[in-house]
């Protein structure tokens, strides 16, 4: 904690096992500014520290260490204080992949998030890869599983694509949103 920025801006993070996509979505967010390099790199585990990614002067996504397979062993002691600690942090997206659904690893987090009430988000990943009939039997469930073991959880999920950018535009419509930048009555 004593390494991350001191950044005042508005502030969202990406958590998720590793491999689940987060560096991609991150980047798929990006497109529109392919100045911004985000590693995606083809071994799983690849990301190790919190990586800071500031969208001008509005506000920073976060892109975190994956949890499982390689994580780094101070994954708990990065992460949790930072969930607990961070004044600016809107919003946690805690990513699941779209064709296996919420697995015995990603309840680690959802654990973590409800005990800690911080207010996260589900988002949906590789849906390109996941056929309609396992993607609408996958949100189905996870809807279930929404509605009657979480209390902190957004109720909308946010199915995504980040190698054809599906449902890449409305998830930014929504972080800018959660940034305080899209209010919704005028
Ligand atoms: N087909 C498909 N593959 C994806 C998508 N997002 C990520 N991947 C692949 O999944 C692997 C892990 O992605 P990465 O973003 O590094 O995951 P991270 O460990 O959570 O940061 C990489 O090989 C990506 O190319 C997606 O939307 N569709
Ligand atoms: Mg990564």
């Amino acid at each position: 904690m004593d390494h991350v920025p001191q950044l005042s801006l508005p502030e969202v993070c990406f958590l998720g096992r590793s491999n689940v996509g987060k560096s991609s979505l991150i980047k798929a967010l990006f497109s529109l500014a392919p100045d911004v390099e985000v590693r995606v790199s083809k071994n799983p585990g690849h990301t190790k520290k919190m990586n800071f990614f500031k969208v001008g002067k509005f506000f920073t996504l976060v892109d975190m260490p994956g949890f499982g397979y390689r994580a780094p062993k101070d994954f708990a002691e990065m992460v949790e204080p930072y969930l607990n600690h961070r004044p600016n942090l809107q919003r946690t997206f805690l990513l699941v992949d779209a064709q296996v659904g919420i697995q015995e690893i990603d309840n680690i987090a959802i654990e973590m998030l409800e005990e800690f009430g911080i207010p996260y988000v589900l988002v949906l990943t590789k849906i390109d890869k996941a056929s309609k009939r396992v993607m609408a039997m996958n949100v189905l469930k996870i809807q279930d599983f929404v509605k009657e073991k979480t209390q902190v959880c957004f109720p909308q999920l946010f199915p995504v694509s980040s190698l054809y950018y599906s449902g890449i535009h409305i998830l930014r419509c929504f972080i800018a949103h959660v940034a305080g930048y899209l209010p919704l009555s005028s």
